[in-house]
């Protein structure tokens, strides 16, 4: 790329250009390794800025836990899909146009543990997986350490985003969830073992808190028991909390060490999506989010339609699948 249109490219994304329009995220949760630890928990659900939107035990979480994945269980999940993920700390990345502002150029400032990257086309706007990605909020926004640019180097610890979601689960600022969570847990965590649970499955605190229950298990998405599911895009279709075999649809990645990337030779980088038949399938491979095999590891997702106006048809999507249900 000629070096003019680049810094144009990167001055535009450090503007905020390209972001204000798409998908903004509004809830997160930081991993037990992060500084702002014990701060807040590692099980909370955050608000950008860092405070507490659901502590850990209006969703039936004690200590020690890991909540490793969220969705809200409306995410716009097809076959094609314009991909905001996260990454860990010892993730590399692939150098690409788009460079410094991509999971490559924060992986060398020490800074990319704690963004949303987006998949996007050579211009930075956002497309199905191509290889290249951009960060599409930098840690700062979201009040983690180390609060500074995307341009400053990192010399210290960092705090690592885990788990992501563009809707709020707090509609009413009591700090209880006014919708189902939809959320995995880490294989240490032990509520896994109280109450019976793997790491693998899709777990789920019912609007305005109660009993931890499963959504969906790792064998319904083939998975095996000790298998854990680091990232989450879920579409509970008819929005019941009760998986719909086939017809529900989930994008998802593993934590590194999970048995299953070892049998098929996947990536904790890598993408799956089930419909919860028994089986999952590589939907994206790590090198097309611009990210290394051997390496990397995505551990937090979202996504969004891949159209311009992807917010409008969101709303449409939702509409209509609230309209099917009334039938
Ligand atoms: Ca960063
Ligand atoms: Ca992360
Ligand atoms: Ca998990
Ligand atoms: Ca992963």
């Amino acid at each position: 790329m000629r070096s003019a249109l680049k810094i144009t490219i990167v001055a535009a994304i450090v503007s905020g250009m390209f972001t204000v329009a798409w998908g903004s995220p509004e809830t997160f949760s930081i991993d037990a390794a992060s500084p702002s630890v014990p701060g807040v928990d590692q099980s909370d659900l955050l608000n950008p800025g860092m405070s507490v939107q659901i502590p850990k035990a209006n969703l039936g979480l004690g200590a020690g836990d890991e909540l490793d994945a969220l969705s809200t269980g409306i995410d716009a999940v097809q076959d094609n899909n314009i991909v905001y993920f996260s990454v860990d700390r010892l993730t590399l990345g692939v150098a690409g146009p788009l460079t410094p502002l991509d999971v490559f150029g924060q992986a060398g400032l020490s800074q990319q543990a704690g963004d949303v990257f987006v998949t996007t086309n050579a211009l930075g706007v956002g497309s199905v997986p191509l290889g290249i990605n951009s960060v599409h909020i930098n840690q700062n926004f979201f009040g983690e350490v180390p609060v500074i640019g995307p341009l400053v180097n990192n010399a210290g610890n960092q705090d690592n985003l885990d788990a992501l979601s563009f809707e709020e689960f707090d509609l009413t600022g009591d700090q209880w969830q006014d919708r189902p969570v939809y959320f995995s847990l880490d294989s240490l965590s032990p509520t896994l073992v109280a109450g019976g649970f793997s790491a693998a499955d899709i777990l789920s605190s019912p609007s305005g808190g109660g009993v931890i229950g499963v959504f969906a298990t790792a064998l319904q998405m083939g998975l095996q028991l000790n298998d854990d599911l680091d990232a989450l895009a879920l579409l509970d279709l008819n929005s019941d909390g009760i998986v719909a075999l086939g017809t529900d649809m989930a994008l998802f990645s593993l934590a590194p060490g999970s048995p299953t990337l070892a049998g098929l030779g996947a990536s904790p980088a890598d993408l799956f999506l089930t419909t919860f038949n028994g089986t999952s399938f590589v939907r994206y491979s790590a090198a097309s989010l611009g990210l290394q095999a051997a390496t990397d590891n995505v551990d937090a997702l979202e996504v969004q339609v891949p159209e311009p106006a992807t917010l409008g048809l969101l709303l449409l999507g939702g509409l209509t699948v609230f309209r099917r249900r009334r039938k």
